[in-house]
C-alpha cells in the first residue's frame, strides 16, 4: 500500500471550488422528489401534501357522497411540479392514491401501489441497460411513502398490517397519525406508544435506517426521529387568525389549531425532516437500497435465465406468471423482491 502524503500547496491553487463547481451543476439539473402518499379516505392525504410545500400540489379525492360510484381498485394519480426556493429548483412528483381503503373487500388494495413502485424500478433499469443510455436518466422511484393512519386509538387493522409491511418492503415508509386535532395530548402520545409497539411486533422496516456509515450527530438525529414517528400532524391548506396572525391553521371546538405551533402538533417535524434533514437521504436510499435490491435480484434472475435457456424466469424467481425476458413492465418483476 502506498503511503500518503498530506501536502499543503504553496500557493493558492483553486481546486476547494470543486464545491461550488458540483453545487453549480446540481443547481442547473435541478432536483426530483416523489412522493406519495397513502391511508384510507378522508384522512387529509391531499390536504397534508399542500400543507408540506406549502402549494396546491394534490386536487385528487375519493368518494365525497355515499351515492358517489366506488372505484374498482386504488387509483394512483400522479401531478408534476416545479417549485423553486433561492434558485434551487425542485421537480415534485405528487403521487396521490384515492380510493385506497374504499372497497367493499380491501383485501389486496395497496397492489396496485406495489405495482406502480416496482413499475418505475424496471423502468430505470431497463433505461440503464440500454447500449446508448440516456445521461440523465429521469427519476420517477418513489423516494417516500406518507403512510396515514387514522387517529382512533386502536391496534392496526389487517389492511394497514399488510400494507405497511408490503411497501417497507420496497420503499422509504413514513408512517403518521392523521387528523391529530381529534385526540387530546394524552391520548396522542399513548397512541403513538401503542403504534411504535405494533411497527416492532409485526418488524416493519420504518425509514429512517441504521446505517454504519453514519456519524454520532447523524445517528442521534435518527434516534430522535424514531421516538416521533408516526408523527401526530394537523393539516390544513386555509389561513385562520391566530392572535392576530394569518396561520396555516384549523378552527376547532377546543379552539384554534396553528399547523406549525409545535406544542399542537408535529407538523413542523415531519416537513423539517422531510425537507431539511432527510431529503438528499431519501432520495439517496431510494436508489441505494431499494432500486439496488430491485436491480440485483433482477440481473441474477436474468444471469441464471441466460446460462439455463431452458428454465423459465419464473422458475427462476418462484413464481409461475413471470416471462424469461429483460425486464419490461412488471410482469416479470412481480416476484423481483
Ligand atoms: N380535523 C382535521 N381535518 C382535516 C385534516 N386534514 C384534512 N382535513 C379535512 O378532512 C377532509 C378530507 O381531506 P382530504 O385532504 O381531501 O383527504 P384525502 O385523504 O385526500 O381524501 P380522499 O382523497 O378522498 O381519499 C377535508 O374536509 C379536510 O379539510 C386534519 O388534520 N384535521
Ligand atoms: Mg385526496
Amino acid at each position: 500500500m502506498s503511503e500518503e502524503h498530506i501536502v499543503q500547496p504553496k500557493k493558492y491553487v483553486g481546486f476547494d471550488t470543486i464545491t461550488t463547481q458540483i453545487e453549480n451543476r446540481l443547481l442547473k439539473r435541478g432536483f426530483q422528489f416523489n412522493i406519495m402518499a397513502v391511508g384510507r379516505s378522508g384522512l387529509g392525504k391531499s390536504t397534508l401534501l399542500n400543507t408540506l410545500f406549502s402549494s396546491p400540489l394534490a386536487q385528487s379525492h375519493g368518494r365525497r357522497s355515499v351515492n358517489e360510484p366506488i372505484e374498482k381498485t386504488t387509483e394512483v394519480k400522479i401531478s408534476d411540479h416545479v417549485l423553486v426556493e433561492n434558485n434551487v429548483r425542485l421537480n415534485i412528483n405528487v403521487i396521490d392514491t384515492p380510493g385506497f381503503g374504499d372497497q367493499i373487500n380491501n383485501e389486496k388494495c395497496w397492489e396496485p401501489l406495489v405495482k406502480y413502485i416496482k413499475e418505475q424500478h424496471s423502468q430505470y433499469l431497463r433505461k440503464e441497460l440500454t447500449a446508448q443510455r440516456e445521461r440523465q436518466i429521469q427519476d420517477t422511484r418513489v423516494h417516500c411513502i406518507l403512510y396515514f393512519i387514522q387517529p382512533n386509538g386502536e391496534k392496526l387493522k389487517q389492511l394497514d398490517i399488510q400494507a405497511l409491511k408490503k411497501l417497507s418492503e420496497i420503499a422509504n415508509v413514513v408512517p403518521i397519525i392523521a387528523k391529530s386535532d381529534s385526540l387530546t395530548l394524552d391520548e396522542r402520545a399513548e397512541f403513538k406508544k401503542l403504534l411504535q409497539n405494533e411497527f416492532i411486533k409485526y418488524n416493519f422496516n420504518i425509514y429512517p435506517y441504521d446505517s454504519e456509515d453514519l456519524y454520532e450527530d447523524e445517528r442521534q438525529l435518527n434516534e430522535d426521529i424514531k421516538s416521533l414517528i408516526p408523527f401526530a400532524i394537523v393539516g390544513s391548506d386555509r389561513e385562520i387568525q391566530v392572535n392576530g396572525e394569518l396561520v396555516k391553521g384549523r378552527k376547532t371546538k377546543w379552539g384554534a389549531i396553528n399547523v406549525e405551533d409545535v406544542s399542537q402538533c408535529e407538523f413542523v417535524f415531519l416537513r423539517d425532516f422531510l425537507t431539511r434533514t432527510h431529503l438528499q437521504d431519501l432520495i439517496e436510499t431510494t436508489s441505494l437500497v431499494h432500486y439496488e435490491t430491485f436491480r440485483l435480484k433482477q440481473l441474477i434472475a436474468l444471469k441464471e435465465n441466460a446460462s439455463n435457456p431452458n428454465r423459465q424466469l419464473g422458475a427462476t424467481l418462484g413464481s409461475s406468471n413471470q416471462q424469461a425476458q429483460v425486464p419490461n413492465g412488471t410482469h416479470n418483476t412481480a416476484a423481483a423482491y
